[in-house]
């Protein structure tokens, strides 16, 4: 699938904040990790019980843990590292110790620490550590995924087109594109502010999310506007279904974030095999033309283009 293929290609930096869990550093320690990472990017949390720890890991979005282990490395850390692996999908625990060797070294690679430093070590090590562990999220989650909506970003967005067209081509399929556009987002951040124009996003992402199946491509293509891959659906298919995500936006209840304000959408939609075969960009470039359509209209509208 192009989705899967994509993730191999895709390096792309974002600035996000990063939460980072402490576990069982001693009080001195952590004051010094806690000044050294200063920064905006950075949200720490502490823990000092491997079992409470695991759960702060899940409910708190945990980028990195450093877990210090006092004089040996033990089988429950190691494990303990295999599963923070598993929650937060890359190696992610920096392990501290006194003592280490060989045979330890061996076992921290098959349970996927990200970095183990020796005691006494600099500080400048462990922050470099962290970084590096941070850069590595970065390159394979947010590379791909767009930080906000957790949705893909433009740039996956293209690339998965380029080989959903590649594989319309080669197999003689239908594809549909749709581009979503919010209206009149400009007054919903005017009247309410941009944090609750964000938690809409995130809102909208969920609704949209929720009404396609797992082999359409969702994307937040830039701002408030969203686009949706839709491989082997005819375009009376995807006329359908931008119908059926049009009306699923208006009758959706907003009143958690703005009180008696409706939200609609206007949608495009272009398609790959009528009225003749096209690229990626006249693809895009066909259902914007259908989105500025439907917002002359007057917008709330499924426009399909010419
Ligand atoms: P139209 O119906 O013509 O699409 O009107 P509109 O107001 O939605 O369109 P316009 O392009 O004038 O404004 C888009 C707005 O979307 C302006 C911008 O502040 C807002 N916006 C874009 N990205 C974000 C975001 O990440 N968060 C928030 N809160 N607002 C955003
Ligand atoms: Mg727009
Ligand atoms: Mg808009």
């Amino acid at each position: 699938m192009a989705q899967k293929a994509l993730a191999q290609n895709m390096r792309k930096k974002k600035s996000v904040s990063h939460h980072i869990l402490l576990v069982g550093l001693k009080t001195t320690l952590s004051k010094v990790v806690q000044n050294g990472l200063q920064e905006d990017d950075f949200i720490l949390h502490e823990e000092f019980d491997l079992t409470k720890a695991l759960k702060a890991i899940a409910r708190l979005d945990i980028s990195l843990v450093v877990l210090d282990q006092d004089t040996y490395i033990t089988e429950e850390s190691l494990e303990f590292s295999k599963r923070c692996t598993s929650v937060i999908s890359h190696p992610s625990v920096i392990l501290l110790t006194e003592n280490t060797s060989i045979d330890h070294l061996r076992l921290l690679f098959q349970h996927k620490v990200h970095d183990c430093l020796i005691k006494p070590f600099k500080m400048s090590e462990l922050f470099d550590s962290i970084k590096r562990g941070l850069e590595y999220r970065q390159t394979h989650i947010y590379g791909v995924k767009d930080a906000l909506t957790g949705l893909y970003n433009r740039y996956a967005f293209k690339e998965i087109l380029r080989q959903e067209i590649e594989r319309a081509q080669r197999y003689d399929r239908h594809l549909s594109l749709l581009m979503i556009d919010i209206d009149h987002f400009k007054r919903v951040n005017d009247m309410f502010g941009h944090l609750i124009g964000d938690h809409i996003l995130e809102e909208l992402s969920r609704v949209i999310q929720s009404a396609f199946r797992k082999t359409d491509t969702i994307a937040r293509f830039g701002g408030e506007e969203f686009s949706i891959i839709l491989p082997e659906t005819t375009v009376g298919h995807a006329t359908l279904l931008a119908e059926r995500i049009r009306k699923k936006i208006e009758g959706h209840d907003y009143s958690r974030f703005i009180k008696k304000e409706r939200l609609t959408v206007s949608i495009g939609i272009s398609n790959y095999h009528t009225p003749g075969r096209k690229s990626d960009i006249t693809l895009i470039h066909s259902a914007d033309q259908a989105l500025y359509t439907a917002k002359k209209e007057g917008r709330n509208k499924v426009v399909l283009s010419r």
